[in-house]
């Protein structure tokens, strides 16, 4: 039970509701920080003092975004964001060489159309509240990402990468044989512009950090040591600025793209039911994991 005066997490506006913070809760006075806190798949450490926060994806080998870790994810965005003494936070991983490697193909291969339309949901649930975020969102990309990844980092508001050109990003579904639903490509477009989008979405490509940086896909190639170094400056940088006007302008410039997944969330999910259900598709998935453990041997 919530003490009088504060909604539980689930009664609260989701973030892509409001256009700004929400109003002070009576019983949190300003400048006590939250705690920090963590779960099987994410963990994540408020500095008071600044009002940043750290979340580090930790679920090895890969990161990959399994309903569990969707729903967690989530949670946490939630949490920070209905924190009044968090204002920024930092994503990136705790499982080295890897930032996330997207979906988790096994749920999406060999399960029930319930289950594909609830995991859906959990993904459409996290772009909304990240896209949306009011906190100002920085990806420190320390590793490879790839699909699902890469769509966490575009969803930020700045990216850094590690200069490893053995790190590569991109959305590259067409090499899975299934296609980026169209908020995807309108995250992606919003980034790097239709025609450089067009053809990386058409050829499935994986762009090594070098390219990614020149294409604008990230905005900044640091040496790994750097990483969180640099995230930290450039957090300092955008939260110099007053929270309502970068929130308003964010808003501004991202509403078009989340209103358009808001009024066809249904139909999204029934179309990704409809379409992962596919035994062609489903067999593309299969040869393709097959490929991902063969490359071992
Ligand atoms: N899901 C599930 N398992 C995965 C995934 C994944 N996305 N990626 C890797 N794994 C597994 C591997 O099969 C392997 O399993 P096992 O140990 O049992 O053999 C284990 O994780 C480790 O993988 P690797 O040995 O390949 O690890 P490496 O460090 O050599 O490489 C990479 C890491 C680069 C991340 C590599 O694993 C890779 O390229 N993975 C595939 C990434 C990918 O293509 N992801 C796309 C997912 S689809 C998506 O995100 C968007 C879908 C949109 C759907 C729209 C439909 C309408």
């Amino acid at each position: 039970l919530c003490p009088p005066g504060v909604l539980p997490l689930c009664c609260r506006p989701p973030a892509w509701d409001r256009a700004t913070r929400p109003p002070p809760s009576p019983l949190q006075p300003p400048g006590i920080p939250c705690r920090s806190f963590s779960n099987n798949k994410i963990q994540v450490e408020l500095d008071g003092s600044s009002g940043v926060a750290m979340m580090k994806l930790k679920s090895p080998p890969v990161n990959s975004l399994s309903l569990e870790l969707l729903t967690e994810f989530s949670i946490s965005l939630e949490k920070l964001e209905n924190d009044r003494s968090c204002r920024g936070v930092v994503i990136t991983s705790a499982v080295p060489k890897i930032f996330s490697s997207g979906l988790d193909i096994t749920e999406m291969c060999g399960k029930s159309t319930e289950h594909y339309g609830e995991f859906w949901r959990a993904v459409q649930e996290l772009w909304l509240r990240l896209y949306s975020s009011s906190m100002v969102t920085v990806a420190a990309i320390n590793g490879s990402s790839p699909a699902g990844g890469c769509l966490i980092a575009l969803s930020c508001d700045y990216r850094i990468m590690a200069e490893n050109p053995k790190f590569s990003i991109g959305l590259n579904e067409a090499q899975l044989g299934i296609v980026a639903p169209f908020w995807f490509k309108d995250t992606f477009v919003n980034v790097v512009g239709h025609r450089t989008a067009e053809r990386s979405l058409q050829l499935g490509s994986l762009h090594p950090a070098p390219e990614a940086h020149k294409l604008g896909l990230v905005d900044e190639l640091v040496p790994e040591e750097k990483l969180m170094e640099k995230a930290a400056a450039v957090m300092a940088q955008w939260l110099a600025l007053p929270d309502h006007a970068r929130q308003l302008t964010k808003t501004m410039m991202r509403k078009a793209v989340l209103d358009r997944l808001v009024a066809h969330r249904e139909e999204d999910i029934k179309n990704f039911v409809t379409f992962i259900s596919k035994e062609s598709i489903q067999k593309s998935l299969r040869m393709y994991m097959e490929m991902l453990k063969k490359k071992k041997s």
